[in-house]
């Protein structure tokens, strides 16, 4: 037996016999407080040492990408999983959860609930390999371009088919990149996943979890988390069903009956492969086509505004709120523009080099008002890492999964309206007109509340796979993407397909939730910061630029990191309103264009979609889920056509 697996099987041998009162956790029985505190002070200063190691070889390569530079970068990475592993042994000899000091207490939790280290050498790496494995497989993948299939396929996501998804409107040529990339993707990783999901599920339960899903929930500290965003769901879902209605009425004019009235949407033609963002789409739903477009990138032009000077533009942001500047070693080591000489990751982001003094910004930017919002949105994640760096290494982190891009993103809403570009001098129509607010919530409408129902079923069906196993892992993604998102493959689709695999968070073994609860978050932290600037009036106007309330509350959230539960920091932020996950702030913000949706799906079918076989003669069974978007789409064919058509939907699903 391997060394971690007999340290296991002692521990828990020891529990049993002695009787001792068994958390769900895997613990020894060390209760020395003296030791633990010592094991605590050389983490801090071994883990943030390696911790730095590794963020310089991994900006290294993302910096200039060569092989040496990643053979640099794995090499660290691998002595990180070591120094990892023997932290985890070590602190599962503590009987941690009766350790006196609660702050210590909390520590040595963080260290043995995470990892897998609990699977033999072979097994650990093994899954280690499979997602490496599967990230690979998705980073290079490459399709060929529509209707030229001889010509060279070399299309990849980032690239060129996020951009193809957002702005054709070519319903064959939408569906060829849909069924081309989920066809590159899900049959060659499902075996794969299948193995990772087994091997993931006998690490979490040698770890004292149920499975899997059970211990990625761990991070969010509450036992009633599955219930909490159950509700924020549920509350959310008529506003979601409102925006989905509205959607549906205009891209029935767009593209005719290919889409069925009081059905589904075919996932393919949203704007984005996943249906997670219809902003692409803006220009087909736009309320007001003649009311000015909110897009300051000319004035930035006109002004001379160069990378430096945004950088500059939301320091001072900070400062006006009287939180911190940016660091010299920001200013000095920061990759502001895309280097000339080498090759870089261009994707924006902000790095904490955990030594308390090196904070960077990666980003190549453009003279652009999507990258002065982005900016602002890396150097927020910069300030969070600076408002905690007092705390202990473990703790400089975010209150709760998701919370770093809550703040990045409630800044973001703040930067990104009339009122504030006017303050910078960007935006000099101060109109403040019914049809340009309208036409402005639909955008953010397309961005956040079209996005909430995606976040919410990613790992809803990794959590169903965790628990229930990986028999119809197809059948359950398109059940889940049906009932939240109204969403419906444009194709048949077979166990074989295996769709999840075409978002690369669930290939690449990376928790989804975190988007669903930072979205949520982002607008009561929005809220709350508005309110206590003193703000009055339709949410969506508030600019809390200046405001020294707004700082001071926002620097406590922050300089907490997670020292204390999320809870707690979110009665703090809501100034005792609620410690929950809550609707509210988000609603009260789309409140205006709610009620302009309602209007204009008065004369509607149906308010969202029908999904349920009631008003089909389709027998109870998982084909029936699709059954309105294939009969609709069969509406205009004969009817034995269409019987035909159903037989063969059912033999898939039963397959
Ligand atoms: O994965 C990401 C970021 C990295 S944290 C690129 N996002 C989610 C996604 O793409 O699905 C940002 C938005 C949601
Ligand atoms: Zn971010």
């Amino acid at each position: 037996m391997m060394a971690v697996q007999r340290i296991i099987t002692v521990i828990w041998i020891i529990l049993i016999v002695s009787g001792g009162s068994r958390t769900r956790y895997l613990e020894g029985l060390n209760v020395n407080l003296g030791e633990a505190l010592q094991f605590l002070r050389e983490y801090d200063r071994e883990g943030s040492a390696m911790c730095n190691r590794v963020m310089n070889s991994q900006w290294n390569f993302a910096t200039n990408i060569t092989d040496a530079n990643r053979r640099k970068m794995l090499e660290d990475q691998t002595l990180k999983l070591k120094f990892d592993k023997a932290s985890w042994k070590k602190t599962v000899t503590f009987a941690w959860s009766r350790i006196p000091d609660p702050l210590a207490r909390r520590q040595l939790k963080m260290i043995a609930v995470k990892g897998r280290h609990s699977l033999t050498d072979d097994k650990f790496n093994e899954i280690h390999h499979l997602i490496v494995e599967m990230k690979e497989l998705y980073a290079r993948t490459r399709l060929c371009p529509y209707k030229m299939m001889d010509n060279v396929c070399d299309l990849s996501l980032d690239h060129d088919i996020n951009r193809i998804m957002a702005q054709s409107r070519d319903y064959d040529e939408l569906m060829h990149y849909w069924q081309a990339w989920h066809e590159a993707l899900g049959p060659p990783l499902k075996n794969k996943y299948m193995r990772y999901v087994q091997l993931a599920n006998q690490a979490s339960k040698l770890n004292g979890f149920a499975d899997a899903g059970d211990q990625m929930r761990e991070d969010f500290e509450d036992e009633y988390f599955h219930q909490n965003i159950a509700e924020v769901i549920s509350a959310v879902t008529p506003l979601y069903k409102n925006l989905f209605t509205y959607v549906r009425s205009r891209l029935i004019e767009r593209y005719g009956d290919q889409i069925r009235r009081d059905g589904p949407l075919p996932a393919h033609i949203l704007g984005n492969m996943w249906a997670q963002n219809w902003e692409g789409i803006f220009n087909i739903v736009q309320p007001f086509p003649a009311a000015r477009k909110l897009d300051v990138t000319l004035d930035m032009m006109i002004q001379g505004y160069t990378p430096l000077r945004m950088f500059q533009i939301a320091e001072e942001f900070f400062t006006s709120l009287g939180m911190k500047p940016m660091p010299p070693e920001f200013w000095k080591s920061s990759m502001f523009f895309k280097p000339l000489e080498t090759e870089a990751k261009c994707t924006p982001s902000a790095w904490d080099f955990c030594n308390k003094f090196d904070y960077r910004i990666k980003q190549c930017t453009k003279v652009t008002m999507e990258d002065l919002l982005s900016t602002h949105h890396e150097m927020s994640h910069i300030q969070y890492y600076l408002q905690y760096k007092e705390q202990p290494f473990l703790f400089r982190k975010e209150a709760i999964p998701g919370f770093h891009e809550a703040v990045s993103d409630a800044v973001g809403l703040t930067i990104f309206t009339p009122q504030h570009l006017h303050k910078l001098g960007l935006y000099n129509n101060t109109l403040d007109d019914y049809e340009s607010n309208i036409n402005f919530l639909m955008l953010m409408a397309l961005q956040k509340v079209a996005y909430l129902p995606f976040a919410y079923v990613v790992d809803q069906w990794r959590w169903r796979v965790f628990a229930d196993g990986v028999a119809d892992m197809t059948t359950r993604w398109w059940e889940l993407r049906l009932q939240y998102q109204g969403i419906a493959p444009p194709l048949p689709r077979t166990e074989r397909d295996f769709d999840p695999a075409s978002k690369y968070h669930v290939p690449a073994d990376i928790p989804y939730a975190k988007y669903f609860v930072g979205l949520i978050l982002e607008f009561q932290l929005f809220e709350s910061l508005c309110d206590i600037s003193g703000h009055k009036g339709d949410l969506h106007k508030c600019d809390f630029y200046k405001s020294r309330e707004a700082g001071r509350l926002l620097s406590e959230i922050l300089s907490a990191g997670a020292s204390r539960s999320w809870q707690d920091i979110v009665r703090q932020m809501t100034r005792g309103r609620t410690n929950r996950i809550d609707a509210g702030a988000i609603l009260r913000y789309f409140e205006p264009l709610n009620q302009w949706l309602k209007r204009q799906n008065q004369m509607e079918p149906v308010i969202g979609w029908v999904t349920s076989e009631e008003d089909t003669d389709i027998p109870t069974s998982v084909s029936a889920l699709f059954a309105h978007w294939y009969l609709s789409r069969a509406n205009t064919i004969s009817s034995w056509m269409m019987i035909t058509l159903i037989s063969v939907i059912s033999s898939f699903f039963t397959l």
